[in-house]
């Protein structure tokens, strides 16, 4: 352990303590040694044997001491794990959030012994904030200001958000006279699961000359929105949007937009590894060409697709340019053929008003239709989510029955009768085995308990996998991108057990959610693990999310035969009683 990580433990302790109601005299003790060791010249590692030399340093007592010794030896200390028990350790992520401060925290915890972001902002917006002792209205407003600011330098926004804020400036710049081509690159085009910033790729005759370059940045900053600029130049304007979003929108001369496509496009590591593939083989690139190293004569610039193929390699899709293992796929000719939307036959995860949705089934059904869906399933709740007016035994059946006369009075779709039904903590199921057995289909969801340790929560999950009602799991991580994180568990463990079973995972493809993530969603798919993309929609309007979920499964390598909703209905059917297709 480092001076660093060491005063990092001994400042949270000291805020925990405070949340605690400890004495100020014991809460100061921690902070000063915090302070004192990170301005310390030499490792306490070194010194550690020799106590005279720690207690030499000012700040630093015995009793401070016993827990510089506990932490060398342990690589933790106690006292701060068992006031994270006590306090969970989402704790600390409210800490960080400026103006909340220990003092506070410890007064919401008190009065409802909630101690996460999400849970503190619900409060805040139920005006139960203002109520509490020394609390008013213009606090809970302060405070609500300070967790939207906190996540906005936590600094990165949803895919769907990011993408609705380029599409504004591509039709602000496309609607200049002289512009060409606007082109979104970076992460948004790579379809990385959350955005740090835009970066915009415009070309075209008012690109080519300086005069008119200033022009044409005059007209950009006077998009809507736009808040304040950060960086004016010759080749690039970089701007922030209100909400925080930072813009960089860069201009290119027309014969070297493939160049420079494939060099903002990224990733990093995916470009170091080009470059050094080009100069293994006497080229150097740059975001203005591909050269010849000896006499810099352009081999390609034009289009990506020419670069590319001058390196010898098949075209790389911006999803999976992240250098784990494509460019070796790509020399080889070995790039799967990734799936793309029109693969997809139906959406499996949907509510309606039955729950927490907000239409009917035909309504939801007509819409899947339109989109040029071939079959689709209702799936509310069951009963433990009380609060979205979740469905017990009897109400099951009976949506069943409502679910097989709308399939029987509608053409052109299947409309499959299931449920996403709890799993609860125990890991058994929120409905009886009788009433699961009459489903269609079943996803067995987490939606509570989220705080279980790792061991109770793969035990939870496995029990659940093991059900032989369940056809697939729904958003098997529950984390809520920049708002909670995923419970913990061995994933590995529960892939294999759904590879045995053949029960499915999801991909639920809302933004917010897109869980699993394109890393575990590569790992299931390693173990055989089928995918089902859905969009869980609550509303008719929901169901075009599924793009994002596409997004994610290129970037995890998924080809059509990895996702069991691309199969014909009847087969799909079987699939959700176990019974894959053979690979
Ligand atoms: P973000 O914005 O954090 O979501 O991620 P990116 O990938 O959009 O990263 P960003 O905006 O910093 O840079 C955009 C692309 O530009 C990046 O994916 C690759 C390229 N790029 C930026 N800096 C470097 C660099 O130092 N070396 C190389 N090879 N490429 C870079
Ligand atoms: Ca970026
Ligand atoms: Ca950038
Ligand atoms: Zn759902």
């Amino acid at each position: 352990m480092d001076n660093k990580s060491i005063a990092g433990i001994l400042y949270e302790t000291a805020d925990l303590l405070e949340i605690d109601g400890q004495d100020s005299f014991r809460i100061r003790s921690y902070r000063n040694a915090a302070e004192a060791i990170e301005g310390l010249p030499q490792q306490i590692s070194e010194i550690i044997g020799e106590p005279k030399q720690v207690l030499a340093v000012p700040g630093i007592g015995k009793g401070m001491l016993i827990n510089l010794q506990e932490m060398m030896k342990e690589g933790r200390l106690s006292l701060h794990a068992d006031l994270l028990k006590k306090y969970h350790p989402s704790m600390l992520q409210l800490l960080r959030v400026q103006g909340l401060g220990p003092k506070t925290i410890a007064l919401i915890w008190s009065a409802y012994k909630v101690s996460d972001l999400e849970g503190v902002e619900n409060l805040a917006r139920e005006g139960k904030i203002r109520i509490l002792p020394r609390m008013g209205e213009k606090h809970e407003k302060k405070l609500l200001k300070a967790i939207e600011d906190y996540r906005r330098i936590a600094g990165r926004f949803l895919l769907d958000v990011a993408e609705r804020q380029a599409e504004k400036i591509v039709e602000h710049l496309k609607g200049y006279e002289g512009v060409e081509k606007v082109t979104p690159a970076g992460s948004l085009r790579r379809g990385r699961e959350t955005v740090g910033d835009l970066d915009i790729l415009v070309t075209g005759p008012a690109c080519c000359d300086d005069a008119e370059r200033q022009k044409l940045i005059e007209h950009i900053i006077k998009l809507p929105g736009l808040m304040e600029i950060i960086a004016r130049g010759e080749n690039k304007v970089s701007f922030r949007m209100r909400g925080g979003m930072q813009v960089d929108v860069r201009f290119l001369a027309p014969e070297s937009f493939g160049a420079a496509m494939q060099y903002f496009t990224g990733s990093k590591s995916h470009n170091v590894s080009l470059r050094q593939r080009a100069l293994k083989l006497g080229y150097t690139l740059s975001e203005y060409s591909l050269a010849r190293l000896d006499d810099q004569t352009v081999v390609a610039s034009k289009s990506e697709e020419d670069i590319y193929a001058a390196l010898s390699l098949d075209y790389v899709p911006p999803e999976l340019r992240e250098n784990t293992g494509e460019i070796e796929s790509a020399e080889k000719h070995l790039l799967p053929r990734l799936l793309v939307q029109p693969d997809l036959q139906g959406d499996v995860h949907m509510h309606t008003v039955e729950t927490d949705g907000r239409n009917t089934i035909q309504e939801m059904a007509n819409a899947a239709r339109d989109r040029g869906y071939k079959y689709m399933a209702i799936t509310d709740h069951s009963k433990n989510l009380a609060f979205a007016n979740g469905l017990d035994d009897k109400r099951a059946v009976e949506h069943i029955a409502r679910i097989g006369s709308a399939n029987q009075a509608t053409d052109g779709i299947r409309i499959f009768a299931g449920i996403e039904v709890d799993i609860l903590a125990d890991g058994s199921l929120d409905l009886s085995d009788s009433v699961l057995e009459q489903m269609d289909l079943v996803i067995a969801s987490v939606h509570s308990h989220f705080d279980q340790s790792a061991e109770e929560m793969t035990a939870r999950l496995l029990k659940a996998v093991e059900n032989p009602n369940v056809s697939l799991i729904g958003h098997p991580t529950g984390r809520l991108l920049l708002r909670r994180d995923a419970y913990a568990y061995d994933m590995d463990a529960v892939l294999q057990a759904a590879a045995r079973n053949k029960v499915a995972m999801e991909l639920n493809a809302y933004p917010d959610r897109l869980d699993l993530c394109d890393r575990h969603l590569r790992m299931a798919k390693q173990r055989g693990v089928k995918i089902v993309i859905n969009t869980d929609s609550h509303h008719t309007t929901h169901m075009e999310k599924i793009r994002f979920g596409v997004l994610q499964a290129r970037r995890a390598w998924l080809t059509p035969g990895d996702v069991l909703n691309t199969l014909p209905v009847e087969q799909f059917a079987r699939a959700m009683k176990h019974e894959w297709p053979r690979p």
